[in-house]
C-alpha cells in the first residue's frame, strides 16, 4: 500500500488534471464560441477544485480545542503551527517579555467566540493568497465569511473574537453593534496540515456559540483537552470532560490529553521531580478514577496514555533566542516538547486521517469532473445525430419535458413520505420500556444509597447513564442499527426514483448518465453548504419531526434542530451528544438528600423519550440533507434538458462545416481526457 505522502501526491495531480481539464472545456467553448457548460457554474467548480487542492494539502487533520478558560489553548494553537512569538519590549525602564500568538490570550477570563485556524497554500489558493495570515469573520446577522485583512495586530484579532468594549473599539466602525459567531484565520506558513479548533467552554452564555461548538466538534477527527500545568484537575474540569467523554462514546473519536504551560511549573517538588510531571501524572491518575467502564477499570479508550506535558512559550523563547545562542536555544526548544505533540499529531495523520480526508476530497472532485463530463457526452451525442433526425428528436424530448415536469412534483412529496416512513420504521425498534429498565437496573441501587450532592458520586452516575444510553441504542437490535438499515433503504429507494426520473427522458448520450448519477452524488453534501441552506433544512426537518414525535417547547425545538444540523455526519449515523445536553441541563433543585435520590430516580424515566425525541429530529435532518439534494440533481437535470434543446436547434439552422468537424473532434477527445481524469481521482480513494 502506497504511503500517505504518495497518495497525496498522487491527489495533488489528480486534482491539478481536473482542473487543466476543466479548462481545456473552457477554453474550446471560447474558441468555437459555443456553449457547452455554463460560464457561472466553470467559474465556482474552478475555484471549488482550487479549493479541494488547498485541503488536500493543508488538512489532514482537524482537532478540537476545549479546556477550562485561560488554560492555554490559544497559545497552544498558535504554538502547535510556530505562531507564538517573544518579543521583549522595555516598559518604564524595564524590559519585559510578551507573546504574540495568532489569537488574542489574555491571563483574564474573557468570552471569546469559537475561532478556527487554516492552513492554507499560496501556491494552490486564489492567486491572491496573502502571504501574512488574514482574519475572516462571520456574524450572527449574516450567512457568509467576510474578509477583514491581514491579521497583523493581536488587537485587530482580539477585536473581533472578544466582546469587551473596548477592544471592539478596533474593528470596522460598521461592526462595532455586531455580533460575531465565528472567527477564522488563515495561515500561509504553517508547520502541520491541519485545521485547528479554539473553542469556547460549553454552556457559554452565547446560544450561537454553542451550536458552533456542537457543530465543530462534529467536524473534528480528534478532540484536544487542554489543562495548565500548573493547577491539577478538579471537580470544576468534571463537567466539560464528561462533555466529551459523551461525544468521545457517541462518535468514537480520540482524546489528546495535554498539559501545557509547563515552564511556569519546572520547579521540583519534594520527590525531586518538577511539578509539571506530578500534574500530569496526578491529572491522568484522576481520569483514570473518573472514567471507568462497567467491570470498574479505567476506560482506556477514553483516556489513552493520559497526559502529554508542552509548553509553547518556551519553544518562542528558543525561537527568538536562535540567533544569540543557539545551544540554548536548541535545549529549550527540546525541554518545550512540543515536537513530541507535533509527532503524536503527524502518526494520527499517517494511520487514520489523512486517508480519510483523501478519500473526501477525491469523492468531492470526482463528483464536478462527472457532471461535466455527463454534459460534454451530452453535448457530442447531440452533434452526432443525423441531420435528418434533429426534428424528430426535437419533438420527442419536447414530449418527454411534459411527462417530466408532471412527475417532479409528485416525486418530492413521495420522498417526504418516504423519509417519515423510514424514520417510524426504525422507531418501531425503540423499546423505550427496555431502556427505562436498563437504566433502573443499572443505577437505581447505586444512586439510592450515593451521596448526590457530592460532584464526583454525580459523575459517576452521569458517566454510566451514558454508556447504559449508548449501549441501549447501539445494540446490534437497536435504534441505530436499524436506522442504519432504514436509512440506507431511504437513499437507495430516493437513487433509483432519480434513475428512473432521469431515465425516462432519453437526452442524446445519456446512455452514459446512470453511472454518473451515483450514491457519491447523493450524499456527499458541496463543500460548503450555505447557511440559509441550512437554516431551510432545519425548517423542514422541524415540520417532519413535529409529525412523528410531539417535540418539548417551541425553544428547545429550534435549538435542537440547531445542533442537529450539526450532530449528523456525512453517513448520517445518529449521534447523540445534543440529547445529552439535555440530560446535564436537568436542574436538581431538591435538598433534601432522600427527595433528591427519588427525584434522580425518577428522571431516568424521561431519558428514553428525550432520547427519541432527539433521534426523530437528528434522522428528520439527515434525510433532509439526501431530499435537498435530490433536487439540486433534477434542477439540474432540467437545465442540461434545456441545453440540448438549444443544441439541437442551433444545429437545425446551422450548416455542415469544417469548423463544426472541427469542434466534434476536440470535443471527443476532451470526453476520454476527462475519463482519465475520473479515473486518476478514484484511485486516490480508499
Ligand atoms: N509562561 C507561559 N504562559 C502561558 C503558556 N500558555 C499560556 N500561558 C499563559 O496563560 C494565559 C492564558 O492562556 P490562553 O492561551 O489565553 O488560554 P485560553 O485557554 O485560550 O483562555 P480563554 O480563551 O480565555 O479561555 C496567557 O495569557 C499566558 O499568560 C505557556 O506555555 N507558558
Ligand atoms: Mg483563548
Amino acid at each position: 500500500m502506497e504511503t500517505v505522502d504518495e497518495l497525496m501526491l498522487a491527489l495533488q495531480q489528480a486534482l491539478e488534471g481536473s482542473r487543466e481539464w476543466l479548462s481545456q472545456v473552457d477554453a474550446l467553448q471560447s474558441q468555437h464560441e459555443r456553449s457547452l457548460l455554463s460560464t457561472e457554474d466553470l467559474d465556482e467548480d474552478l475555484h471549488d477544485l482550487r479549493h479541494l487542492r488547498t485541503r488536500a494539502s493543508s488538512s489532514l487533520l482537524t482537532l478540537a480545542f476545549l479546556g477550562e478558560f485561560s488554560s492555554g489553548k490559544s497559545f497552544l494553537v498558535s504554538g502547535l503551527q510556530k505562531h507564538l512569538h517573544l518579543e521583549r519590549l522595555r516598559v518604564k525602564g524595564n524590559l519585559v517579555d510578551k507573546y504574540v500568538g495568532l489569537l488574542p490570550a489574555s491571563p483574564k477570563p474573557t468570552s471569546s467566540c469559537p475561532a478556527r485556524v487554516i492552513p492554507i497554500s499560496a501556491a494552490t489558493d486564489a492567486p491572491s493568497a496573502p502571504s501574512a495570515p488574514s482574519l475572516r469573520v462571520k456574524f450572527t446577522d449574516a450567512g457568509g465569511w467576510e474578509d477583514k485583512g491581514v491579521a497583523d495586530t493581536p488587537h485587530k484579532v482580539a477585536a473581533y473574537a472578544t466582546e469587551l468594549p473596548e477592544l471592539m473599539l478596533n474593528r470596522l466602525p460598521a461592526d462595532r453593534q455586531r455580533q460575531v459567531a465565528e472567527i477564522e484565520i488563515l495561515v500561509p506558513d504553517y508547520v502541520l496540515p491541519t485545521q485547528l479548533y479554539d473553542l469556547p467552554g460549553i454552556n457559554s452564555p452565547n446560544r450561537v456559540h454553542d451550536a458552533i461548538v456542537t457543530e465543530r466538534m462534529q467536524d473534528a477527527d480528534c478532540f484536544v483537552y487542554v489543562a495548565r500545568a500548573t493547577d491539577t484537575l478538579s471537580e470544576s474540569a468534571l463537567e466539560l470532560i464528561r462533555f466529551l467523554y459523551q461525544h468521545h462514546k457517541t462518535s468514537g473519536k480520540r482524546v489528546i490529553w495535554v498539559v501545557t504551560a509547563i515552564d511556569l511549573a519546572s520547579d521540583l517538588g519534594m520527590d525531586d521531580e518538577p511539578k509539571w510531571k506530578t500534574a500530569a501524572e496526578q491529572n491522568t491518575l484522576y481520569l483514570r478514577e473518573s472514567f471507568k467502564t462497567d467491570d470498574d477499570q479505567p476506560d482506556l479508550d477514553f483516556i489513552g496514555q493520559g497526559f502529554i506535558a508542552v509548553s509553547p512559550a518556551l519553544e518562542a523563547r528558543s525561537s527568538y533566542l536562535n540567533h544569540s545562542d543557539a545551544d540554548l536555544a536548541a535545549e529549550l526548544a527540546t525541554e518545550s516538547r512540543m515536537n513530541e505533540l507535533r509527532r503524536l499529531l503527524t502518526q494520527i495523520i499517517e494511520v487514520d486521517t489523512g486517508r480519510k480526508h483523501a478519500d473526501v476530497v477525491a469523492g468531492e472532485a470526482q463528483v464536478i469532473v462527472q457532471r461535466h463530463r455527463a454534459a460534454l457526452l451530452g453535448a457530442l451525442a447531440t452533434e452526432r445525430i443525423p441531420v435528418d433526425r434533429i426534428k424528430d428528436e426535437l419533438d420527442r424530448i419536447r414530449d418527454g419535458v411534459r411527462v417530466l415536469d408532471a412527475e417532479v412534483g409528485p416525486l418530492r412529496s413521495r420522498l417526504s413520505e418516504n423519509l417519515r416512513h423510514s424514520i417510524n420504521e426504525a422507531l418501531s425498534a425503540f423499546d423505550e420500556a427496555g431502556l427505562s429498565r436498563q437504566l433502573h437496573a443499572a443505577l437505581d441501587e447505586e444512586i439510592g444509597s450515593a451521596n448526590l450532592r457530592r460532584e464526583q458520586v454525580m459523575n459517576r452516575i452521569e458517566v454510566r447513564k451514558t454508556q447504559v444510553v449508548k449501549e441501549w441504542l447501539s445494540a446490534s437490535d437497536g435504534l441505530l442499527s436499524s436506522w442504519d438499515a432504514a436509512f440506507q433503504e431511504f437513499k437507495e429507494d430516493t437513487l433509483s426514483s432519480l434513475r428512473e426520473l432521469i431515465g425516462g427522458l432519453h437526452l442524446p448520450g445519456s446512455d452514459w448518465g446512470s453511472e454518473t448519477l451515483s450514491m457519491d452524488r447523493l450524499s456527499l453534501p458541496k463543500p460548503e453548504q450555505t447557511d440559509a441552506e441550512a437554516e431551510d433544512l432545519v425548517r423542514k426537518a422541524t415540520r417532519i419531526a413535529g409529525t412523528i414525535a410531539p417535540l418539548v417547547g417551541i425553544g428547545a425545538v429550534a435549538i435542537g434542530a440547531a445542533t442537529a444540523v450539526a450532530v449528523v455526519p456525512v453517513g448520517a449515523a445518529i449521534t447523540l451528544a445534543g440529547l445529552y445536553a439535555l440530560m446535564r441541563d436537568r436542574k436538581r433543585k431538591i435538598s433534601v438528600l432522600e427527595v433528591m435520590r427519588k427525584a434522580e430516580i425518577d428522571n431516568l424515566n424521561s431519558i428514553p423519550s428525550e432520547s427519541k425525541e432527539w433521534f426523530v429530529l437528528t434522522a428528520s435532518v439527515a434525510g433532509q440533507r439526501i431530499i435537498a439534494q435530490a433536487d439540486q440533481i433534477l434542477d439540474e437535470h432540467r437545465r442540461q434538458i434545456n441545453a440540448s434543446l438549444r443544441r439541437l436547434q442551433r444545429r437545425l439552422a446551422e450548416p455542415e462545416t469544417m469548423e463544426r468537424r472541427e469542434f466534434v473532434e476536440k470535443l471527443e477527445a476532451i470526453c476520454s481526457a476527462g475519463a482519465a481524469v475520473e479515473t486518476a481521482l478514484a484511485r486516490c480513494r480508499s
